[in-house]
């Protein structure tokens, strides 16, 4: 039935508050958006990222010439790692986060709005597809931090 069809599943996706948007005191922010768009929590910790994560997530831009900046900045601080769930939650968490370059996000997203820096630092990561928040989420999280 049409009904079915329509309805989204259930999904976690992995959100990574980034270490400018921790240095500049945009979490309370940018989680009451992530509140305010009807997501749950389903873990949450303050983490130094490691290298190896740094290197393991960002892995498919390892060629990109921005690929050795990206990863430095994702260690250069704290970031506030994420698992979301929601109702079509990957498509969901990006749309409220906004393009990737925080100059060409629409206002009303969180880039759009508090981006004020070039690249790479555009204050958040999410997950782009289900399969990436599969990969992404068990290099920061284990089973049991999953409430
Ligand atoms: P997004 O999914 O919106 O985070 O964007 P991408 O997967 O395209 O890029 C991942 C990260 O690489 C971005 F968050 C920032 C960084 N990046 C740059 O630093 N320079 C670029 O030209 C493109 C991306």
């Amino acid at each position: 039935r049409k009904k079915q069809r329509k309805r989204k599943m259930t999904e976690r996706t992995f959100c990574m508050i980034k270490p400018d948007s921790v240095k500049r005191g945009l979490v309370g922010e940018i989680i009451k958006r992530i509140e305010g768009a009807g997501f749950t929590i389903r873990a949450a910790k303050l983490f130094n990222v490691s290298q190896e994560q740094a290197e393991t997530l960002y892995q498919e831009h390892s060629e990109r010439d921005f690929y050795q900046g990206l990863v430095d900045f994702a260690m250069e601080g704290p970031a506030l790692l994420l698992v979301l769930e929601s109702e079509g939650a990957v498509q969901k968490v990006r749309d409220l986060i906004g393009a990737t370059n925080p100059e060409n996000a629409e206002s009303g997203t969180i880039r759009g709005d508090l981006g004020e820096e070039e690249l790479p630092r555009n204050l958040v990561h999410a997950s782009d597809s289900i399969k990436s928040a599969e990969r992404e989420i068990p290099i920061f999280f284990s089973e049991s931090e999953l409430v």
